[in-house]
């Protein structure tokens, strides 16, 4: 077994569970929150048996859309020790970052 932790933007999340629980994928949701943008993210925890990694890979490519956002204080400036500016900036956020674990052990009381 594998698991899979998919981070993927909030206005996707809905579906992509959708999605997956059509095709009998089980999935644990988490408010999370991206620490370069610092707005809210949802990441899937996803237990999944080898043979179904890449049904289940395909489904968070289909459903996961890249998008433009504005971040509004990634960047900051000290002038002298002392005036702190910032700067917005355009920046692609994907469509999903995968991590994919082995799994040791999987139980269920
Ligand atoms: P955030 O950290 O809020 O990052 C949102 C997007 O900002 C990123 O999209 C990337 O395009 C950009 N970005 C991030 N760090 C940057 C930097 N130091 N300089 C310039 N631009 C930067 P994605 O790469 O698609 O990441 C989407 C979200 O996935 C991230 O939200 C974070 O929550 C998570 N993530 C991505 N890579 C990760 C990693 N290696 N470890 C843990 N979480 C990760």
């Amino acid at each position: 077994m594998k698991l899979l932790i998919a981070i993927v933007q909030d206005e996707d999340a809905g579906r992509l569970i959708s999605g997956l629980l059509s095709e009998g994928f089980s999935a644990t949701k988490l408010a999370t929150t991206g620490g370069f943008l610092r707005s809210g993210n949802t990441t899937l925890l996803l237990g999944v048996e080898e043979d179904r990694c890449q049904r289940c890979l395909e489904i968070i490519e289909k459903i996961g859309k890249s998008r433009r956002q504005i971040a509004a204080n990634p960047v900051t400036l000290s002038v002298g020790g002392e005036a702190m500016t910032s700067f917005p900036m355009e920046v692609t956020v994907g469509g999903a970052t995968v991590f994919i674990l082995n799994v040791e052990q999987f139980i269920k009381y």
